[in-house]
């Protein structure tokens, strides 16, 4: 069972990972290379039970990607507050003020300056997936830029109604000539989809995870991503191949680890797409139901930004 899987993972990373300094200066346990299988036949969704998890916020945050935008304010007007602490760092650090979450986080609803100036995340997710850039000649060894990108989510449906036996089914993140420029070079970087007996199976590689805030979220986007491109594209779901590299355990988890630990993963979710809209870029949240989710407690832990 794929939880089972997870929380494996998350003994092995506790017992065996190697402590390590890291960028965000909290230290870490982590492992290089790992992998979680997730079975998605019959509705069946990898949604943590051992804790709450806010699925729908992550889909929020994944029909945000969708829409190719990189700015946090659409998210904060939906109370989602997944992102807010990057650009809330940097405002902080580059005016002094000492302004707190939730105030900077409204500032950026109400103020549509405010938003444009400090609420982009710069070309994250969304613009890489819809509207990656393309640059064509212009004479005299000049370039110019395309009004619009590729849209590699659109490219895929058409790939997997089209060629379904195609091994180039990808969605890439990590645009090498514009990582410097992105508020988090991209943690789920690369997702390849596969055809097989009218199933489609994903494939997610991420290259830094953290276990216990970041993945729970990654397996639900990547599993609805694969669910949506089915419906798109009238497959069955099949399975998603979770993949991670910098597998991790922040130090300042270690209390929610042992009480994770300690819980038995309960029932079998399920996600119901209560309509199937024109494209896979008209999807609301509200075509979204989950049943069978009766979680074990919250458990919170502080973000490394
Ligand atoms: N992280 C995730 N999943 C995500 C995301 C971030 O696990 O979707 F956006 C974590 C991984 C790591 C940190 O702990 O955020 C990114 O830091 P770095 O860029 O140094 O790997």
């Amino acid at each position: 069972h794929w939880e089972q899987q997870y929380l494996n993972l998350m003994r092995r990373i506790r017992d065996e990972g190697d402590f390590r300094g890291d960028r965000t200066g909290v230290g870490t346990s982590s492992i290089f290379g790992a992998t979680i299988r997730c079975d998605l036949s019959d509705g069946q969704m990898p949604l943590v039970t051992t804790k709450r998890v806010y699925w729908k916020t992550a889909t929020r945050e994944f029909l945000w990607f969708l829409t190719g935008d990189t700015n946090i304010r659409k998210l904060c007007e939906q109370g989602v507050e997944i992102w807010t602490d990057w650009p809330l760092d940097r405002y902080r650090r580059e005016t002094g003020e000492e302004i707190s979450r939730k105030d900077f986080s409204a500032r950026i609803v109400a103020d549509d300056e405010f938003a444009a100036r400090w609420g982009d995340l710069g070309p994250v997710y969304g613009k890489q997936w819809v509207n990656w850039p393309v640059y064509e000649p212009a004479g005299d060894g000049l370039f110019r830029q395309r009004p619009q990108g590729i849209n590699q989510v659109a490219e895929v449906v058409h790939s997997l109604k089209n060629n379904p036996g195609s091994r180039r089914h990808i969605v890439e993140g990590w645009n090498v000539a514009e990582l410097d420029r992105m508020a988090l070079p991209p943690c789920h970087k690369t997702y390849q989809f596969h055809v097989a007996d009218g199933k489609l199976s994903g494939l997610l590689y991420q290259r830094s995870a953290d276990l216990v805030l970041g993945v729970p979220f990654n397996l639900w986007g990547a599993a609805l991503f694969i669910r949506l491109l089915a419906q798109q594209c009238d497959l069955e779901p099949g399975e998603l191949v979770w993949m991670g590299g910098d597998v991790h355990l922040y130090s300042n988890h270690a209390e929610v680890v042992e009480q994770q630990l300690q819980r038995v993963p309960q029932g079998a979710p399920r996600l119901e797409i209560a309509r199937r809209p024109e494209t896979i870029f008209d999807y609301a949240i509200e075509d979204f139901v989950v049943h069978d989710y009766a979680p074990q407690g919250a458990l919170t832990a502080p973000v490394a930004v």
